[in-house]
């Protein structure tokens, strides 16, 4: 019997790519040098897409397929997935949530004790021998007991607040309504007010075309010269123009960015600025995760096509 034809859009580590090669013939549209023609050629074999959070699956390329009927997110974000598209083609659509969470969540933590700490620039300053040139770094900033505002207090936000309680930080969410399991935390329903009762100021939420810009150069400016917006989300979230004006101005203290309109092709203006960490869109990106994620893909495609109900079903 023939193996069933899978379109994948982007690369997958070895140990994914081999046991998906076994199973199913994947079409790696990734290494296309012409990709209209890649899908007009093969588009009528194939049933089921495998993509990537950050790569998604566009109406277009849906149209190239007639017998699609599953698309699998190498990711807990769908946003590059056109679900109405989807579901006028009765296409089913799955993610890897919840294997990701806490690795996400590690991160973005991690993100503001580094930038808060000056943990880069500190690196730096010991390995070009200022240290024992010049003296003592620069004293930086504290996170304990500090203000924090989760935008956003979905898996990933909850998983954020958790860990900032431990730093015995005053912790406050913004959410679309307050939510049963946000312990002692304060909802505060307006980003900006949020922002406003901020230091260290967490993008958490699912991306949607309902969210694009959700924080706003209003939200940046009350966050404020003291405060750092810290990014784990997409960068659709965020109003970039209006943050790369504050941080150049100072309207905004500091930032620590995981993800950035155009990624991997950064707006290079935020190569030029000191008060920013700069993250690769890694916040999942562990050995443990990525294989669990894997796992998840190829779980919901062999399950689609065995018949079985989905493992992580979106749509
Ligand atoms: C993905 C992500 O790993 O989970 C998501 O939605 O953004 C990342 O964690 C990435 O998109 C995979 O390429």
């Amino acid at each position: 019997m023939s193996k069933i034809d899978i379109l994948q859009v982007g690369p997958y580590p070895d140990w994914d790519q081999q046991p998906l090669d076994e199973k199913f013939t994947m079409h790696r549209y990734f290494e296309a040098a012409d990709k209209p023609a890649f899908l007009a050629e093969r588009g009528g074999l194939i049933r089921g897409i495998a993509t990537r959070g950050d790569l998604g699956a566009d109406r277009s390329m849906m149209e190239a397929l007639p017998e699609l009927e599953i698309i699998a997110v190498y990711g807990v974000g769908y946003d590059a997935v056109d679900l109405d598209a989807a579901r006028e083609g009765s296409v089913r659509v799955t993610n890897t949530p919840d294997v990701l969470t806490s690795d996400v969540a590690d991160l973005g933590v991690a993100m503001m004790l580094a930038q808060a700490r000056g943990m880069i620039g500190a690196d730096k300053w010991v390995r070009s021998g200022n240290w024992a040139q010049k003296g003592h770094y620069n004293l930086q900033s504290r996170v304990h007991g500090k203000r924090a505002g989760v935008l956003g207090l979905g898996r990933i936000g909850f998983e954020v607040a958790k860990r900032l309680a431990v730093f015995d930080m005053d912790i406050a969410y913004s959410d679309v309504a307050p939510k049963d399991h946000a312990r002692d935390w304060e909802f505060v329903a307006d980003p900006i007010e949020l922002a406003n009762r901020s230091d260290f100021f967490f993008v958490t939420l699912a991306a949607s075309a309902d969210t694009r810009h959700i924080v706003t150069r209003q939200v940046v400016e009350a966050l404020g010269p003291q405060g750092m917006l810290i990014n784990i989300s997409r960068a659709s979230n965020v109003d970039e123009g209006a943050l790369l004006d504050a941080l150049e101005s100072g309207a905004l203290g500091a930032a620590a960015l995981d993800v950035f309109d155009g990624e991997p092709d950064i707006n290079p203006r935020f190569l030029e600025l000191g008060n920013v960490l700069l993250q690769p869109h890694h916040a999942s990106g562990t050995i443990e995760t990525r294989k669990a994620m894997g796992k998840l893909v190829r779980e919901n495609l062999i399950a689609h096509f065995d018949g079985r109900k989905l493992l992580t079903p979106v749509l």
